[in-house]
């Protein structure tokens, strides 16, 4: 059985991070470790008055632990960090736990919709980028592909810029970059989906499916949590696109005509005998 750790903040309410990562890396029968950076009451979109406790201290502890025993994992996957100084951290946990054949992948959860999330200040992103420095693959959005490269963030783009951005994301010193959430148009269709760039190969791969033009919180942990789990389990680049990409569109078709009742995030439980079709099929 594969196994991966990831490391992310637990969002009591409002299924991200933690709440999202755990199950969906689990229903797709690969064990999933946690090390939780933060624990929120609710995420920081949307909510207001949300509670927020730092792990920073615990995060060395159980890494120290976890070595003692001779824990080995097959992926290393980092999402939204509660600071800067616990990226320090994932670089050391990188050097401990990374052999030849674990995969280091980074979510820089930091920003979306041209903004950072509330909590980050303006030098986080920069700091981010020493971390995906020393990542095989790195899943930024466009806002946060854009804030780690000092580029101006906009949301009308041409597949050309796509493709130049992941090559500079892939100088930053990671073997693979994914561009997450891109819009672009087939067909006098809107589609969304993502675009990865093989810095090792030159090789572009990308996936679109149906856009649907409501946008929910956590979306951006269900696709990670999808690609980490179908990489970790030996699918292709292009394989593991297509199940993440059809996966977290099947979330938002799912969940959005009852988006008054439920916009703080997607219904991915429901989903989840689609995700685990998908698997089997690909
Ligand atoms: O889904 C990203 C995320 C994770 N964790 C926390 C967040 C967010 C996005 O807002 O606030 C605490």
């Amino acid at each position: 059985m594969k196994r991966i750790a990831t490391v992310q903040d637990i969002s009591c309410f409002g299924k991200c991070s933690l709440t999202v990562a755990l199950p969906i890396v689990s229903a797709m029968g690969v064990e999933c470790a946690v090390v939780p950076t933060a624990v929120l009451s609710t995420h920081t979109g949307g909510f207001s008055g949300y509670t927020f406790r730092d792990l920073s201290e615990d995060i060395p502890k159980i890494s120290e632990h976890w070595k003692s025993i001779d824990l080995k994992f097959d992926a290393l996957y980092t999402g939204y960090l509660g600071s800067a100084e616990q990226i320090d951290m994932m670089k050391d946990l990188f050097a401990t736990f990374g052999r030849s054949d674990t995969l280091k992948f980074v979510d820089p959860a930091m920003a979306d919709n041209g903004k950072l999330y509330a909590g980050f200040g303006d030098e986080f992103p920069k700091k981010m980028r020493e971390l995906c420095s020393v990542a095989d693959i790195i899943v930024p959005n466009m806002t946060e592909a854009t804030l780690m490269l000092g580029e101006d963030f906009c949301s009308d783009y041409s597949m050309d810029y796509v493709k130049q951005l992941l090559k500079r994301l892939c100088s930053m010193g990671c073997r693979q970059a994914v561009l997450t959430g891109v819009i672009t148009e087939r067909d006098g269709k809107k589609m969304h989906g993502a675009v990865a760039y093989n810095a090792e190969s030159g090789e572009y791969c990308e996936y679109f499916a149906e856009h649907i033009p409501f946008s929910f919180h956590g979306t951006g942990d269900v696709f990670s949590s999808a690609l980490c789990g179908a990489m970790v389990l030996g699918k292709s680049m292009e394989k593991s696109l297509e199940i993440a990409v059809e996966y977290t569109v099947d979330c938002i078709k799912h969940t959005f005509p009852d988006y008054e009742n439920h916009p703080y995030g997607v219904k991915f439980e429901e989903c989840i005998p689609y995700l685990c079709k998908l698997i089997g099929e690909n």
